[in-house]
């Protein structure tokens, strides 16, 4: 029987870049692996959202007799669950929690990293059959190893990731992930169930012609950014060049669609919601990494997102990323509105 060495699983890609770094402890890939674990049992759970009906709702009984649980809250308890029995991760922080879950274990308590998750972004699109995703950031501890972590380990600037990703439960089940070695893709085979490395070293197109963002808000956005989106309307009806508006409502789909082929996300400050709405540690701060490893920028129209000092685990950005030169021409538009 031949093995197909062609095909690289998740796990395989993990090692092989362990063994590239022989000082390496492997429980970054450990973490990885788990995330990819957890990532399979949500994958199908959402794959069965459908059926809420059979299912039953969240809240009630299944046929099993057991409790229907909220997607987004399985979604928690899976990634929780195989990060507090790996070896790598001290604690998470999560989106559908509302202070951090310390894991508080002798095995825990000696990991170097913590989790930062929405382990189910864009949840409110499940009924519609729309992807949704998990997005994943790991810093580095601050506090001593051998003793709990706290909120500081949590409150770093993105500059410190150590790798971030996410997850799309879509037409396929993709795991994308980002160290400072490079961007790769994982496909979930449902043949062998493996993610399999799909999108080697992934790289943002300098330039692009999409531009996503909630039009319904245009009039409560500042001057400069209303400016940029008339620009990339007028691009189209003066150039004919083909500036498409592309927005889903479910950013890892929107963001993920833009840095393959090239475009800008914005989701910027509101009327009510001057910190606009998406979370900097576990939605823009993973982004912002990832897209800065494959070649594009991220900001919050002012400042490099991955400089943005955070203050608390829920802090809001406004939030801007994507191709450079899109970006870029973005940025002068801010700076002169
Ligand atoms: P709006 C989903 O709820 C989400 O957090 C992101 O995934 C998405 O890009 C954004 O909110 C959509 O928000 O206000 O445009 O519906």
């Amino acid at each position: 029987m031949t093995i197909n060495r062609k095909i690289q699983t998740l796990d395989e890609f993990t090692i092989q870049q362990l063994r590239n770094f022989p000082n390496a402890t492997g429980e970054l890939s450990g973490l990885l692996r788990d995330i990819g674990l957890a990532a399979k049992r949500v994958n199908v759970e959402v794959n069965k959202a459908g059926l809420v009906d059979i299912l039953g709702d969240a809240g009630s009984m299944n046929v099993q007799g057991e409790e229907v649980k909220k997607l987004d809250v399985y979604a928690n308890d899976q990634f929780a669950g195989v990060l507090r029995h790996g070896i790598s991760c001290a604690g998470i922080a999560s989106e559908e929690l509302d202070d951090i879950l310390v894991f508080d274990d002798e095995i825990s308590n000696n990991s170097k990293y913590v989790c930062l998750l929405d382990p189910l972004d864009g949840s409110s699109n499940i009924d519609v059959n729309v992807a949704i995703g998990t997005i994943f950031s790991v810093l580095p501890r601050l506090s001593p190893k051998g003793s709990p972590v706290n909120t500081a380990d949590f409150l770093q600037q993105g500059i410190k990731q150590i790798a971030a990703g996410y997850v799309i439960y879509g037409s396929s089940t993709l795991l994308v992930y980002a160290t400072r070695r490079g961007v790769n893709g994982f496909t979930l085979d449902p043949s062998i169930g493996e993610f399999t490395l799909s999108h080697p070293n992934m790289q943002c197109p300098p330039a692009g012609k999409i531009y996503s963002v909630n039009h319904g808000n245009y009039f409560q956005y500042q001057t400069g950014i209303q400016q940029y989106i008339t620009a990339c309307q007028e691009k189209n009806a003066a150039t004919g060049g083909p500036y498409t508006q592309r927005y889903i409502g479910s950013m890892v789909s929107d963001i993920h669609r833009n840095l393959i082929k090239g475009g800008i996300f914005m989701y910027p400050a509101i009327a009510g919601r001057p910190e606009g709405k998406l979370r900097l540690l576990y939605e823009c701060n993973p982004f912002a990494f990832i897209l800065e490893i494959a070649g594009g920028k991220a900001t919050n129209g002012r400042q490099r997102t991955l400089e943005i000092q955070p203050t608390s685990v829920h802090d809001r950005t406004p939030f801007f990323i994507g191709s450079t030169e899109m970006m870029e021409e973005l940025d002068k538009y801010i700076s002169a509105g």
